[in-house]
Order: C-alpha cells, then sequence, then structure tokens
C-alpha cells in the first residue's frame, strides 16, 4: 500500500510525549490501542542503525497497562494466562500469552506483579480491558480493572545502561532482565524495568505523571547527547530480526500459542486455573500451523501474502522486512505443518526462500 496521510481525531490519542515527538520530525505513526505509536523518524534503515548502535527514545505509551487489583485480582490474571504466575515476585515482568477458553490467542502482554492484590497487564494491541471486565463480571470477582495512568517511554539500544544511569542513578545498573525497581526522576518515583520491544537491550520508565513528560523526556536527550540518542520507535527491521512478535500481524484470535512458538510460556502440567488450559492440552502437538521464518537472497513481492504450491496456498506471510545488515529478505509466515514435514524451502515468483525454524540464527543462515 502506499503512504497515506493518517487523520488524528480524539480517538486517536496523544500522549504526553506527544508535542515532543513532533517537535523531534517523526515521520511515521501507526494506531496501537487507540493511541498513536511513532514508528520512525529518519527512516526505518537509518533509525536501526542507530537503535543497534547507540541509545534511542520511544514513546510507547500506547502500551497501556490494565491495572487489576483486589483481592481477587492474581486469580483474574491466572484465568487469563497458561502461564504460571504464582510464583512471581513484586517487580517482576512475564511475557505470557492471554489465551480464551479454545486456546486463541487474546494479546501478548507483559504481566508485572506490581504490589501484592496489584497487577499491570501492558498490553499489545487488542482491547483486553473489555475481555477482563467480561471475565470479572462472569465469575463475580472482587477486583477493580481500569486502564491506568500510565505512559511508559523506552530506552533501547547498547548505550541505553549509562543513559538511564545518567538519568536515574546508580541503582539502574542493578536491575536484571524483566526486572524492576522504584526510581526517582524530578522527586517522584517510577517504576523502571529492564525490558523493551528490541533485543539491543535497555529499559522502559513507566512514567506516571504527565507533567513529567516533558521533562523526562529533555533530560534523555540533554544527558545523551555525547551518546548520540535518537528518537525512535518499535523498529520493523530490529524486531523482525529478533523475531518479536507482533500482535494483530503475526498473529491473532485465530492462532494458538503453539502456532506461533510461544510453548515456553505456557505451563501445560501446572495445576492453575487458566481458562485455556483445557484446550491447550488438547491441541498440544495437533496444531495445524507452524510460525515459521522466510529467508530469500532478494526482494520478493508475494501477492496476497500467499505462499503456493502448485497452485495450493501451504503458508501466509504476516510480516516481512529487508535486513540491510544481512543482505536478506525475511518474512514471518504461517506455514502448514503438512508442508513443512517434506518442504525446507518455498517457491514466490520464480525465487526461492528458505524455510527456517525462529528465533532466525544468522549464523546458520550466512
Ligand atoms: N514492553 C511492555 N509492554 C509491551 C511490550 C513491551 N506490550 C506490548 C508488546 N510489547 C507485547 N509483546 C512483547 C513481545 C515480546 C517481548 C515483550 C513484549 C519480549 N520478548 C523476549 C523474547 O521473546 O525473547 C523476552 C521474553 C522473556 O524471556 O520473558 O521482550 O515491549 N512493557
Amino acid at each position: 500500500m502506499t503512504d497515506k496521510i493518517l487523520s488524528i481525531s480524539r480517538r486517536t490519542r496523544a500522549t504526553p510525549f506527544t508535542r515532543r515527538v513532533e517537535a523531534a520530525g517523526v515521520k511515521g505513526y501507526t494506531v496501537y490501542n487507540h493511541m498513536l505509536l511513532p514508528t520512525f523518524f529518519e527512516s526505518n534503515e537509518a533509525d536501526y542503525w542507530s537503535l543497534c548502535r547507540d541509545v534511542q527514545v520511544w514513546d510507547v505509551s500506547c502500551e497501556r497497562q490494565i491495572e487489576v487489583t483486589g483481592p481477587d485480582s492474581e486469580r483474574l490474571i491466572q484465568l487469563m494466562t497458561p502461564r504460571d504466575i504464582s510464583k512471581a515476585v513484586v517487580g517482576q515482568g512475564l511475557y505470557a500469552p492471554l489465551c480464551d477458553e479454545t486456546g486463541g490467542m487474546i494479546n501478548d502482554p507483559v504481566l508485572i506483579k506490581f504490589a501484592a492484590n496489584h497487577w499491570w497487564v501492558s498490553i499489545a494491541d487488542s482491547d483486553v480491558r473489555l475481555w477482563a471486565r467480561g471475565l470479572a463480571l462472569g465469575f463475580k470477582l472482587d477486583v477493580a480493572i481500569r486502564e491506568a495512568p500510565i505512559w511508559p517511554l523506552a530506552v533501547q539500544g547498547p548505550k541505553a545502561e549509562i543513559l538511564v544511569t545518567r538519568v536515574f542513578g546508580d541503582e539502574a545498573p542493578g536491575i536484571r532482565f524483566f526486572r524492576s525497581k522504584m526510581l526517582e526522576f524530578h522527586g517522584r518515583a517510577m517504576m523502571v524495568m529492564r525490558s523493551g520491544y528490541s533485543k539491543q537491550g535497555g529499559f522502559e520508565i513507566y512514567l506516571n505523571d504527565p507533567e513529567l513528560a516533558e521533562p523526562l523526556w529533555d533530560e534523555l536527550f540533554a544527558q545523551g547527547k555525547d551518546l548520540q540518542v535518537r528518537p525512535g520507535g518499535p523498529n520493523l527491521i530490529e524486531r523482525i530480526e529478533s523475531s518479536l512478535l507482533s500482535y494483530g500481524n503475526d498473529m491473532n484470535y485465530n492462532n494458538n500459542p503453539f502456532e506461533c512458538g510461544l510453548d515456553a510460556f505456557i505451563d501445560l502440567d501446572a495445576g492453575i486455573e487458566a481458562m485455556s488450559l483445557p484446550a491447550l492440552r488438547a491441541l498440544k502437538g495437533k496444531h495445524v500451523h507452524q510460525l515459521m521464518g522466510l529467508v530469500f537472497d532478494q526482494v520478493v513481492a508475494i501477492p496476497d501474502c500467499a505462499i503456493l504450491d502448485s497452485g495450493q496456498v501451504v503458508g501466509d506471510v504476516r510480516s516481512q522486512v529487508w535486513s540491510p545488515r544481512y543482505g536478506k529478505y525475511l518474512a514471518l509466515a504461517m506455514m502448514r505443518r503438512d508442508y513443512l514435514e517434506h518442504n525446507q524451502s518455498v517457491t514466490v515468483d520464480g525465487k526461492i526462500g528458505t524455510i527456517v525454524d525462529l528465533p532466525f540464527d544468522f549464523d546458520a543462515i550466512r
């Protein structure tokens, strides 16, 4: 599709950082959880190199926090996810699929145990608040559910730790992966977690006072000048190379987590109340599709994103991008498993693509 202007109205919510994002020269937005998400500033490729070499600040306010509090909060979270959350500690994040009673994926958030009986569901792009409130009503749960007034700001890249330490102090480097600390900015404590939607390393700052959005943005850019800090956003090239999944693109309600390769985040044998577990136990090993990587030596145009073999559809491409680092065209494709049993490649427009497991192993590909 060619680029069009996105008409922005009240439904397309701005964030406390939007004025700074605009001033920084944002060139592309997408809409995520009914909110603006900057996608690139210079170009996808220039932004990619800056992210991998230096450090970037991303307005990921659209990672909304669905806050669940009250005596039944842990029960509701566990009903929604087949990942065992019983051993989570305060301040921990857990990447986890949310699945319905058929095993279909509702979302793939980061679950955060903010305190006892106080959870945040840091959601991908689907209306989890509605699903959670419906379940709470149906199961008669004693919980309060709201979208919390929190606006995450990600600092990503190899120099992220230096920058976050300058702004938040010497406690930042001690934060382990998917753990957090409450750290102060301008006298206000906010959660800082070592996490983020890239594999370049970094942190997410859970801003809890919109008045501090611009001071925080300005401080990160002032302190990061010598580090070549740039504005950025979740980068299509980096996230596909790193095989980070995007809900709504790579999977949706019609997919189960096995098809997406999320087996590691499902505790099939745990004695937990997850509403999807009976269906997932029955599905295990019997799913029809598998998300795979496709690797081509050149850019290919894939009509209707359909992968054909002798005129039969054997898979469909969910995301695709040219990788400047590896000189390969990469795709994430939902492939029929019966096809994978007998084939290690696909042919599109006369060009042969290799089918590989995810995550991509570029040492093996080169
Ligand atoms: N951070 C926070 N919230 C989010 C995202 C985020 N909500 C929306 C979206 N991103 C959710 N999707 C993902 C997908 C992958 C990861 C995080 C969120 C991720 N995965 C690592 C991996 O797959 O290697 C680590 C998983 C693990 O070991 O636990 O980080 O980015 N707050």
